[in-house]
């Protein structure tokens, strides 16, 4: 069994973009830095990471006979925005439970950015007072059991896919289709660097080049910068959901503790809350790059990014790929950071 024998449902445009951020590798003065982009990776709703987990969840929608997707994130949600569209785009209803993950004092923080994306695609967003929870929710079982009463035939999609059984595929397919990539361009990603909060996105590269060290590979490294601040239960959850990804696509050996690799130092106190290196990352990103990173994901792993390069922690003569996963919807809600 490999990633190649499970159905998918194409979603994305096709491989996303990798490119060297070539302004971004001078400043810092070490290894050279690319970028992979799931920020453009799909005409849905400005795509992003969880497109490619739903390619591998909508066959089994399909083959279930679901008439409304379910799922659950806090207000600004990038997944939640996902879901939705993929529901539009298949013609189904989808109910979207949407927690105040983030005690963040934005007077449109409820109303912009992802969650006006989702209202604008047809979704039922039901806001809920509940905080920051990784885990598996009862408002968003209720939600289901709700649904099943009235009739409909929901299916459920946990907080970023990532306690799905197979919520870890895309991102498993993700590290194949990085390994088609440096053939055709010549080059050799030694780290790749992504941020982690409900862990299935950085749990399926694990297991993706896990799988492809096994079949004769380079090894390189997969570090996972901790946006969670939840640092044992994110840890917890990279851990599980990669090493059962690894085993539906074949990997024959357990994984070794050195290859589940979270790094804490830039999440601050808080999920969703910006500190000064996040939004130093955003700017740098942005001055130097024109590539918009957001503050809740991309800002806290750049910034990750930025220290190990300059430490030499990662090492000069690394080539290092950042995954950007596309949050930057929720920007929006953060504009007064940028005043
Ligand atoms: C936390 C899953 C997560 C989102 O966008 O809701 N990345």
């Amino acid at each position: 069994m490999s990633i190649h024998d499970f159905e998918r449902y194409q979603l994305t445009f096709g491989p996303s973009p990798v490119h060297p951020l070539e302004r971004l590798t001078r400043h810092l003065g070490g290894a050279r830095v690319w970028a992979k982009r799931e920020d453009c990776n799909s005409g849905l709703a400005f795509g992003g990471n969880k497109v490619r987990k739903l390619e591998y969840i909508v066959p089994d929608v399909l083959a279930q006979g679901a008439d409304t997707l379910v799922s659950i994130g806090g207000y600004q949600s990038n997944h939640t925005r996902q879901v939705a569209a993929v529901a539009a785009k298949l013609g189904l209803k989808c109910r979207l439970v949407q927690e105040k993950w983030v005690d963040w004092d934005d007077p449109v923080n409820d109303k912009v950015g992802n969650i006006l994306l989702s209202r604008i695609m047809g979704a039922d967003v039901r806001l809920d007072p509940a905080g920051f929870d990784i885990g598996i929710r009862s408002s968003w079982e209720d939600a289901i059991a709700e649904i099943e009463k009235e009739g409909g035939k929901p299916y459920g999609i946990p907080a970023g896919a990532s306690e799905h059984h197979l919520g870890g595929l895309g991102f498993a397919h993700w590290a194949s289709e990085v390994a088609e990539q440096e053939r055709e361009l010549g080059v050799f990603f030694d780290t790749i660097v992504v941020c982690t909060v409900t862990g299935s996105t950085h749990a399926g590269m694990i297991a993706g080049f896990a799988a492809l060290e096994d079949a004769g590979g380079r090894p390189r490294r997969v570090l996972g910068i901790d946006a969670s601040a939840t640092l044992a239960k994110t840890r917890d959850q990279v851990g599980r959901i990669a090493r059962h990804s690894a085993a539906l696509i074949g990997l024959e050996r357990d994984l070794r503790d050195d290859e589940v690799s979270v790094l804490e130092g830039w999440a601050g106190d808080l999920y969703g809350i910006p500190v000064e290196s996040t939004i130093e990352a955003i700017r740098l990103s942005g001055r130097l790059e024109a590539m918009i990173i957001d503050p809740v994901y991309e800002g806290k792993s750049m910034a990750g990014l930025i220290d190990l390069v300059t430490s030499g922690e990662i090492g000069p003569d690394s080539t290092v790929l950042f995954a950007h996963l596309g949050g930057q919807p929720a920007l929006n809600a953060y504009s007064a950071v940028f005043d």
